[in-house]
């Protein structure tokens, strides 16, 4: 029963054949194992061996006393810290590549955006004057590595944002002093008799995941534009039907882009491509899954052929020769199933090893060399492959849009601003913005709510930007093609018209939601839509979420004033106190909330109430689609159209007569 499990004929078609070869997927062991019902709600403390204690009496508490409130809010913050440290960690990883870079370690790699690097480095007090871009760069790679271990004052990249969010941090306590620091404090706060109150351990939550978003991810983001440069729109294939019949086919999965990239060089290299020739492949075919395939989707156009929950049904299609896996959002069961195809399932992180999985340990002082050693696995494995069942799906979307290239499109290259986005928010042309980001979770059907909360907010003349495993979801369904301006509202297609954008813009994997961080803070500062991010008609989702990455995500929205709804039950639901005051509590501090709103009609209902509430606010025209739809493009179209029929036709008129 495959009907109500995912939106995607290519997953449904993949689920099938496995349903039918007995093969376990991550949605038939979802199928056999529910969730717990306690642990689920945030009700279960394991904090310690008294227990795990649950607590699912009315005023029942843990052996040492612990409320249900302490136990939820434990819960959940050791989730954004989880998720904070995932991410963050990450960037630590970025900073030192840049450093091994600069200082001549890692020959592979050099500096691709020297502008970025500049932009960077006057965020970070690093001199620039008279200097060489490696110097720069080892520079800018110390001091951002200083910010992991700074043990106060405040990170750096908090005066990104507006002056008016850095005072909200700053009355409510919760400016991140060091990255690791505050991830560390969560983890200290929530061991066995510690803080024991909600409010503070959910304010020190909020604090971590700032640190995560304004600090390890934001770096993240700068340092890998600084390394392989910034995005620019390009377009790319996606969906399983990228995976090549006749060529070897490698797939990169994961999330640092710091081997995909080499891998990259390694596939286009032309002893590689006549070496898979002898074997019998008319060449070399590199696909990405996850996030790494954003990443090298957003730089170079590498086609993607899914989301989180494709990576086995991949594997399934037996046209896979190598798959490498580096971080993040890789199931464990991918080992035993390589072992029943001829896929050679490859792990290269030595933070992330997989029993069954052959390993090889990825140094970036001898990037390329270990990147083709791995590419000739594949090549070699060529002759292994046997049946194969690829499915004919395939899409065509645009990506790589940086918040500078969406400054750059819509104020035009020597004007470069923000300002038309805001004027027209401010207009009513556009209703709102949103940001809908984040995984898949076998738990709901597959896609299916990125693809109608999109769908919705688009109709709804809400510009949406989107990141990870949602953009993947929504490119397969032709949201994130130009062409999909029909499906938006009068005021969004006529911008997406006029520019030649989509009306869903892709902009990276999960660690760039922080792009969404620094456009939202250049609107904010843009004038005309009040003086802080809070203030912006906007919204976040995260439709599918299933990681702790995604908590992090949501609350660093939250904390930087956005209002953000995940569409699940919520993960603190038998505490009734802790779940209002991630709403209503996080709002009167920072003016931003998370909630947890499984109706999806709801959901983008009260997401649309929400931007017309700050609308109204700002003292900005009532939203009215009928006022637009009649300008650009589409008159010109009309125009054209009328005057062929031999109509009376005037372009100085709103309407064509
Ligand atoms: S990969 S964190 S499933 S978006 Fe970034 Fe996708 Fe979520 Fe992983």
């Amino acid at each position: 029963m495959t009907n109500n499990k995912t939106i995607d004929p290519t997953i449904k078609a993949m689920l099938e054949i496995s349903e039918a070869e007995g093969i376990s997927t991550a949605f038939s062991r979802a199928e056999a194992m529910k969730p717990c019902p306690i642990g689920h709600k945030g009700a279960c403390c394991g904090n310690c061996s008294m227990g795990p204690c649950r607590l699912v009496k009315e005023g029942q508490t843990g052996i040492c006393g612990a409320t249900i409130e302490t136990v939820a809010a434990r819960n959940f913050a050791r989730m954004i810290a989880a998720g904070a440290s995932a991410h963050s960690d990450h960037g630590r990883d970025m900073a030192l590549t840049l450093l091994a870079a600069a200082e001549g370690e890692a020959p592979d790699y050099t500096v691709r955006d020297v502008n970025k690097l500049l932009e960077v480095a006057e965020l970070l007090d690093v001199p620039t004057k008279d200097r060489e871009t490696m110097e720069i760069a080892k520079d800018v790679a110390e001091s951002a590595l200083a910010q992991f271990g700074q043990q106060k004052g405040e990170i750096l990249y908090l005066k990104r944002a507006p002056k008016k969010r850095q005072e909200v941090w700053r009355r409510a306590g919760i400016a991140p002093r060091g990255i690791d620091r505050e991830v560390v404090e969560v983890m200290h706060r929530t061991h066995v008799g510690n803080d024991q109150w909600y409010e503070s351990i959910l304010m020190a939550g909020l604090r971590a995941a700032l640190s995560d978003g304004w600090g390890g991810s934001m770096l993240s983001t700068d340092i890998t534009d600084i390394l392989f440069g910034s995005p620019v729109p390009l377009t790319a294939k996606v969906n399983m039907g990228a995976l090549s019949e006749d060529e070897v086919n490698i797939v990169v999965h994961g999330h640092e882009p710091v081997l995909s990239e080499m891998i990259l060089v390694a596939v286009n290299d032309p002893e590689m491509i006549e070496y898979a020739k002898s074997k019998g492949a008319n060449g070399i075919n590199l696909t990405g899954i996850c996030c790494t395939a954003n990443e090298t989707l957003m730089r170079q156009g590498v086609p993607t052929i899914g989301n989180f929950l494709s990576q086995e049904l991949a594997i399934v299609t037996g046209a896979i020769e190598l798959m490498i896996v580096d971080i993040q959002c890789i199931m464990q069961a991918l080992a035993p199933l390589s072992d029943q195809f001829h896929t050679i399932l490859v792990t290269t992180s030595p933070k992330a090893h997989i029993e069954g999985a052959t390993h090889v340990e990825f140094d970036e002082h001898r990037a390329l060399e270990i990147a083709k050693e791995i590419v000739k696995m594949g090549i070699d494995n060529f002759p292994n492959r046997k049946e194969t069942r690829i499915p004919k799906e395939v899409n065509q979307l645009v990506a790589g849009f940086s918040h500078e290239y969406i400054n750059y499109a819509l104020g035009g290259f020597y004007r470069g601003s923000f300002r038309p986005l805001n004027d027209a928010v401010v207009q009513g042309r556009l209703r709102g913005v949103a940001g809908v980001v984040g995984c898949n979770n076998p738990r709901t059907c597959h896609d299916a709510s990125h693809e109608y909360i999109t769908r919705e907010l688009i109709k709804n003349d809400v510009l949406v930007v989107m990141t990870g495993c949602g953009a993947i979801a929504c490119a397969k369904y032709g949201l994130l093609s130009p062409e999909a301006a029909q499906y938006a509202g009068p005021g969004l297609r006529e911008i997406c018209e006029a520019v030649g954008i989509p009306p869903v813009l892709h902009v990276g994997s999960c660690v760039d939601n922080t792009r969404i961080l620094t456009t939202l803070s250049q609107m904010a500062t843009e004038g005309g839509l009040g003086e802080d991010i809070a203030d912006i008609p906007g919204v976040g989702f995260a439709p599918e979420w299933m990681s702790e990455k995604a908590i992090s995500i949501g609350c660093y929205f939250v904390g930087s004033g956005v209002y953000t709804i995940f569409c699940s039950e919520s993960p603190v639901a038998n505490s009734p106190v802790v779940d209002r005051f991630i709403s209503e509590g996080w709002e009167e501090q920072v003016g931003g909330k998370l909630e947890f709103i499984p109706d999806l009609e709801e959901a983008v209902r009260k997401a649309l109430e929400h931007i017309d509430r700050k609308r109204a606010a700002l003292g900005l025209v009532e939203y009215d689609p009928t006022r637009f739809g009649q300008s650009g493009d589409r008159l010109m179209l009309q125009f054209l159209e009328a005057l062929e029929a031999g109509q009376p036709v005037s372009l100085y008129s709103a309407r064509i007569p």
